[in-house]
């Protein structure tokens, strides 16, 4: 049995997500989780809430509630959305979690102590009214190339020119558009990213199976322009992990907090900690999934993430790990998304525009958005969300190919041999060409999902639906039940043999229509095939003669033409 890690990027506290997000990170995670699992390994799937930072103060602020209790509730409202997509985290923690304040605190003292810590003393602009700094992109005015009035102190959007906040005709700020602004000296934390540069280039060059996506990204930000720049690690926030080195305090840095993304990834261990805590278990039950003296030696580590977070995962968060000088866990395999669009455009947070993970259960359950994503991911280049596609994919894989099917062969059953499992005839050629069919179809899925190879993985399970579907149409129990009722009842059963085997396989991507499958079946054994010869056969005679069941409410509903137009209206503005 193999010890498996999965982490997927931690969501930003501050809205609910949209399709374009969950398909980045968690979804995929959740899938490999499952399949993990199925096959019979220990696995350890963890996210979390992403929660420090500007954005989540100035989220609260425009919600009228202090940050913590913005926080905690808008937690729950995410907890409850990655129920609804049955999104199986074994611990969804906070980054702002007393145990990820100590172990944020932790890795800078050691980073200090090894020497990877620089104090720099910056300018930064500093608004009286707001009583705070501001941070680059809270400064507003006059872009000094185009004349936009709303330009940012970090880039005029306009026309795109960097700029300094200095830079700025008639400066304000973005929180309160007052301009009482004068610029202030501030100290900071640099985490000597470039002194770390040579471990974390040779760490890099032995991933050679990672995905191309992945390494190129990694690549970039470490060699090209000026390569791996040091990070300020602190801000003049009020709402973050305040700076200590461990458990004592770091002269001169009073009242600031580590930088949102020094957290975050720490988080993922720290989540791991919130999950042994919350079940009363002792320190050791989370360290043997991170750290390397603890028994962590033999885990697989996978990251799961949209492209944007890349750099974050391979560069800055192994130098936290490396430079700490201590055995944590380093990931072994970092799966990365491109991005999905909208209709036509992108699906925006800031503007509200697409499909938001509450309005997506709100119209149909998980299944139907788990499949469709899933199979359309975004993994070799940016893909599309159409109402279109979604409604034909929904309607031709999930209705008409494996909602058929099940209904097709549980119908014919009772109708014919009451709503117990035939017992007569024998399997023959029929039955015998299926199996050695889906036996290689079964090990190419395998392979696909081992791999994260997401589309190609729904791709081979939609086939081994098929291959039932033809297999049924061929055999015909329906005619053959005229001249030999025997053989028809043989073809029933290992119909009904193939339900249970597509509950099993299926369950990773649509895990409630799994679940009516085989409650429909009477079955509790979930076990996955063997891959010795003979197991699939044996697999596929696993319900005997008298075995009851019963025919599945409709698994999956059409979506009517009517439904499509109207959900493309509803959603095709700006989210209110
Ligand atoms: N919260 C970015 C995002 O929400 C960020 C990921 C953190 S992973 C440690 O896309
Ligand atoms: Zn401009």
């Amino acid at each position: 049995m193999a010890r498996i890690l999965i982490t997927s990027a931690i969501p930003y506290i501050n809205g609910i997500k949209h399709l374009g997000n969950l398909v980045g990170s968690q979804l995929p995670a959740d899938l490999f989780a499952r399949y993990k699992r199925g096959r019979g390994d220990e696995v350890m799937f963890i996210c979390a809430t992403d929660e420090h930072g500007t954005p989540a103060e100035l989220a609260a602020a425009k919600a009228g509630q202090p940050v913590e209790e913005y926080c905690a509730d808008m937690h729950a409202v995410q907890a409850e959305l990655a129920r609804g997509f049955r999104l199986s985290f074994d611990h969804f923690g906070r980054s702002s979690s007393a145990r990820n304040h100590r172990l944020t605190q932790h890795f800078a003292g050691k980073l200090d102590e090894n020497g990877y810590i620089e104090e720099r003393l910056e300018k930064q602009v500093y608004s009286n009214a707001d009583g705070r700094f501001l941070p680059d992109r809270y400064i507003e005015g006059t872009c000094p190339n185009c004349g936009y009035e709303r330009a940012r102190g970090d880039q005029c959007e306009n026309c795109t020119k960097q700029l300094d906040p200095t830079d700025l005709i008639n400066p304000r700020s973005a929180i309160s558009g007052s301009s009482d602004l004068e610029v202030r000296e501030t100290r900071h934390l640099y985490l000597r990213q470039r002194a770390l540069k040579d471990k974390i280039a040779a760490w890099i060059d032995q991933k050679t199976d990672w995905p191309l996506l992945t390494t190129s990204i990694a690549k970039k930000w470490l060699n090209d322009g000026e390569g791996l720049q040091d990070r300020g690690i602190t801000r003049d926030l009020y709402w973050g992990v305040p700076v200590r080195k461990g458990d004592q305090p770091w002269p001169g840095m009073e009242g600031k907090v580590f930088y949102v993304w020094f957290d975050a990834p720490i988080e993922y261990i720290a989540a791991t900690a919130e999950w042994a805590d919350a079940n009363g278990l002792p320190d050791s039950a989370w360290q043997r999934w991170w750290r390397e003296d603890m028994g962590a030696g033999d885990v697989t580590y996978y990251e799961f993430m949209g492209k944007d977070n890349v750099p974050f995962h391979t560069l800055s968060f192994p130098a936290t790990i490396l430079g700490s000088g201590e055995p944590w866990k380093l990931v072994d395999y970092l799966k990365s998304f491109n991005y999905l669009n909208y209709d036509g455009g992108q699906f925006s947070t800031s503007q509200g525009r697409g499909v938001f993970m509450d309005q997506a259960l709100s119209i149909l359950p998980a299944d139907y958005w788990r499949w469709w994503l899933l199979s359309h991911a975004p993994e070799s280049a940016d893909s599309e969300f159409t109402w279109e596609n979604f409604q034909a994919s929904v309607n031709k894989d999930l209705a008409d190919v494996l909602g058929n099917f099940v209904s097709r062969v549980t119908k014919f059953a009772r109708s014919k041999f009451g709503e117990t499992v035939p017992g007569g005839g024998a399997f023959g050629p029929e039955e015998a060409a299926l199996i050695a069919d889906l036996e290689g179809r079964l090990r190419s899925y395998e392979q696909h999902m081992d791999a994260i190879e997401v589309r190609k993985s729904a791709a081979e399970l939609r086939a081994i639906w098929v291959a039932g579907n033809e297999y049924l149409q061929s055999a015909a129990p329906w005619s053959v039940v005229k001249t030999d009722p025997a053989r028809a009842e043989a073809i029933v059963r290992f119909g009904l043999n193939l339900i249970r085997l597509y509950a099993v396989l299926s369950r990773p991507f649509i895990p409630d229509a799994s679940a009516a499958m085989l409650a429909a079946l009477g079955v509790t054994d979930e076990s996955w095939p063997g891959t010795a010869t003979g197991d699939l056969a044996r697999a596929l005679d696993h319900l005997s003669a008298g075995h009851g069941f019963s025919v599945p409410e409709n698994l999956f509903a059409k979506i009517t033409d009517e439904e499509r137009a109207d959900w493309q209206l509803r959603f095709s503005g700006i989210r209110g």
